[in-house]
């Protein structure tokens, strides 16, 4: 059953409620503390609230949120908190420091909310920026008028590790969002925060997917979650108990508001272009493919009446007798489209980006991978729903989630030889399942293991992968424990009043 779609953001008096109980708790009583302290320190009072936003991890259904189609993830318990206060002053700013300020300086922005986002000297407070936008679109586009703009504080305390695949920037987007629109006197449901926190993470310049935004949003502990989009919606997967999901972080950074054009935005491109020369091989009027057709679930209805006519229900069989494997240059695919790219695209800055660093696009493996991503996260679900014995299920999830990073690395390109070697390590260390998470080229990977085998296959994990590391003084011992860990299924963002 999807959850109630009405649902607000829950609002708690102790952290508890979110955190659990244990040493976790304890740690995150010290970095509240730690986190007003700071406040205090920089704005001379003390925060009117708090709110928090998670990570992610994704179970499977890697590159396809943004085409529409369902994926698998659950919150992890690393997250974003950002202390916020309104400030008095004429004309108003925005004041955004971080606990970690050697890394992340404090930065100073105007309060206007139309100001935009500078992409080409990248910050990180531009992802507070993202979600200060956002807040305001959404109040202007639900008519309760734009408020009188006023100036804020904030400080921000993020434990997601960055550009390692489990989603750092949401969580900073969805957390920074939150405060604002709270602070501001307003409550909103999370289906409407999941909306709008994903449509301005775009600002950064990728041309994101809600998986993110959205799992943030709607994380429960205890349950994974499948997030279906348009409308945006999560339904609980429980998952196997005697199974556990180890993430291991492969230490190469993603840098994905730089790479954008190579890498995250070239894959949507590259996927919006199968998407059309599908639709046109298949009879659509040129016009209509042109304008109309932005993803591969625009065009699935049409592959798959195709498929049907062959004898088969999957649009892969149309993607096998229409696209070629051989790579696409743009002339090629300009001709089956009778129009220039940079013409058919020229309302997205990003895409055009995209399109001037590309010279060649791979239809064929893309459009293959997206197609048979989504039905592996229907598989999956649906096996955890099976009466069969925990062993059967647990073999075929890890099947499943094979399945995936083989499809990811070869058909997407979208692994590197870091999360190449840690996958087969996590195999060959008794992983039931190991795939990448997340986008890729770099980041985490997560691995399905039995419950009892867990402590042991991390201790291996560390000894192959990481002791290497530590031996070339590349990471500290000390720090072990952020790489590597077993996740549960966690809470969903929350503003505290503590
Ligand atoms: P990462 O880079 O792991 O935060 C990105 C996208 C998702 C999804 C995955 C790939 C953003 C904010 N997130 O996640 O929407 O497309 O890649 O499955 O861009
Ligand atoms: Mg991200």
């Amino acid at each position: 059953m999807a959850d109630n779609l009405e649902e607000f953001i829950p609002v708690f008096t102790s952290l508890a409620e979110i955190y659990g109980e244990g040493p976790f708790l304890e740690e995150q009583f010290r970095r509240y503390a730690n986190l007003k302290q700071q406040f205090v320190h920089h704005y001379g009072r003390d925060p009117e609230l708090f709110a928090r936003a998670p990570g992610r991890v994704n179970l499977i259904g890697e590159h396809i949120d943004y085409e529409g189609y369902s994926v698998l993830p659950m919150a992890i318990r690393q997250d974003t908190v950002v202390a916020i206060g309104r400030r008095e002053e004429d004309p108003p700013t925005l004041q955004i420091a971080n606990v970690n300020s050697s890394e992340f300086q404090a930065c100073s922005f105007s309060a206007d909310p139309s100001q935009e986002v500078d992409r080409a000297n990248h910050v990180w407070a531009n992802y507070f920026i993202c979600g200060y936008k956002g807040v305001f679109d959404y109040l202007a586009a639900k008519g309760d008028g734009v408020q009188p703009v006023v100036g804020l504080n904030a400080v921000v305390d993020g434990i997601v590790p960055i550009g390692a695949g489990l989603s750092s920037s949401a969580a900073i987007v969805c957390s920074s969002a939150i405060a604002i629109l709270t602070v501001l006197g307003y409550s909103s449901s999370k289906q409407d925060v999941a909306d709008f926190a994903c449509t301005c993470e775009r600002h950064i310049g990728t041309q994101s997917g809600g998986m993110d935004q959205a799992i943030s949003v709607m994380g429960e502990r205890g349950a994974a979650k499948l997030i279906d989009f348009n409308p945006v919606r999560a339904s609980d997967v429980v998952l196997p108990k005697s199974g556990s999901f180890v993430v291991a972080n492969s230490l190469t950074e993603s840098k994905k508001a730089e790479t954008a054009s190579t890498n995250y935005n070239n894959r949507v491109v590259e996927c919006r272009l199968a998407a059309m020369v599908l639709a046109v091989k298949l009879g659509m009027r040129l016009e209509e493919a042109r304008t109309s057709v932005h993803t591969l679930s625009d065009v699935e209805g049409l592959c798959a009446k195709y498929a049907s006519a062959h004898g088969s229900s999957s649009p892969v069989v149309a993607v096998e007798r229409f696209l070629h494997e051989a790579p696409y240059n743009a002339e090629e695919i300009e001709d089956i489209l009778q129009e220039k790219l940079s013409s058919i695209m020229k309302n997205s800055p990003t895409t055009l980006a995209v399109l001037a660093a590309a010279t060649h696009f791979k239809l064929h493996q893309r459009a293959k991978h997206v197609y048979t991503e989504a039905k592996r996260v229907h598989d999956f679900r649906a096996v955890t729903v099976q009466s069969e014995s925990e062993e059967s299920v647990m073999k075929r999830l890890g099947e499943l989630m094979n399945e995936s990073h083989a499809s990811c690395s070869l058909l997407y390109e979208c692994s590197c030889p870091e999360l190449e070697s840690l996958v087969g390590l996590c195999r060959r260390n008794g992983a039931i399942g190991a795939r990448l998470t997340g986008a890729g080229w770099g980041g985490c990977v997560v691995a399905l293991v039995k419950e009892e085998e867990v402590d042991s296959f991390i201790s291996a994990l560390k000894e192959t992968y990481y002791k290497p590391l530590l031996e070339r003084g590349k990471i500290k011992e000390e720090d072990l424990d952020l790489y590597v860990f077993a996740s549960k299924p966690s809470a969903g963002a929350a503003v505290l009043k503590i």
